[in-house]
């Protein structure tokens, strides 16, 4: 419900494995952000150290003052249960799809349907990690993923490296404008 803008001003993020969520929450956050990352195993392992078991929070300060919770899911799938608690009183979603992982738009797909429900009520915003050192789809594949799943309109869809402020933050912004074309700037 837009209405509800105001009064939760939560954003989720979420995605796959290694995408990036816990670092673009870090990245943005202007409070040291609160992680429950723990040692990674099997396939995970392999791609870094360690992975969200629970979740992640942080906090952005807009300059109007208005702040912006900034909620992380795992990206492990054996955590899923946590999608839906964390997506609770949430107005959008930020999905960050990491090109490098195995089958990306199918994951794409995955994600986007996990959180359909969420997304009708809402809205969403895709940030692809990893473009950098993967260069298996480019946008426009994913443009086109997302148009034959469907969406009466095609979210934001950016090249992010959640390791950039900037970056992240564009993709915070397409998402509130999604939600609230009138958003002035201050
Ligand atoms: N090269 C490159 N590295 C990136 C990019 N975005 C994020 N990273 C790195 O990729 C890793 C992502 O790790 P996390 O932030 O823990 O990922 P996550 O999505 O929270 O992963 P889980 O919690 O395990 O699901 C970090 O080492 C980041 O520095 C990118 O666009 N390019
Ligand atoms: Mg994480």
């Amino acid at each position: 419900m837009r209405s509800d803008y105001r009064l939760h001003n939560k954003i989720i993020f979420s995605g796959t494995v290694g995408a990036g969520k816990s670092t673009a929450i870090a990245t943005l956050s202007d409070i040291v952000p609160v992680s429950t990352e723990a040692i990674a195993t099997d396939t995970t392992a392999r791609m870094k150290k360690t992975t969200t078991v629970a979740m992640d929070y942080g906090l952005l300060i807009l300059p109007n003052g208005e702040k912006v919770m900034l909620y992380g899911t795992p990206g492990q799938e054996r955590f899923s249960f946590m999608w839906e608690i964390l997506a609770e009183g949430g107005i959008g979603l930020i999905l960050l799809i990491n090109n490098g992982s195995p089958d990306p738009l199918v994951q794409l797909e995955k994600y986007l349907d996990a959180f359909k429900n969420f997304i009708a009520r809402t809205a969403v915003a895709i940030g692809i990690t990893h473009m950098d050192r993967s260069s298996s789809f480019g946008l426009v594949d994913y443009r086109r993923k997302v148009a034959m799943l469907g969406y009466p309109s095609m979210p934001a869809i950016f090249r992010v490296d959640a390791r950039r402020r900037t970056d992240v933050a564009m993709l915070v912004k397409a998402l509130l404008y999604t939600l609230n074309p009138g958003l002035s700037e201050d």
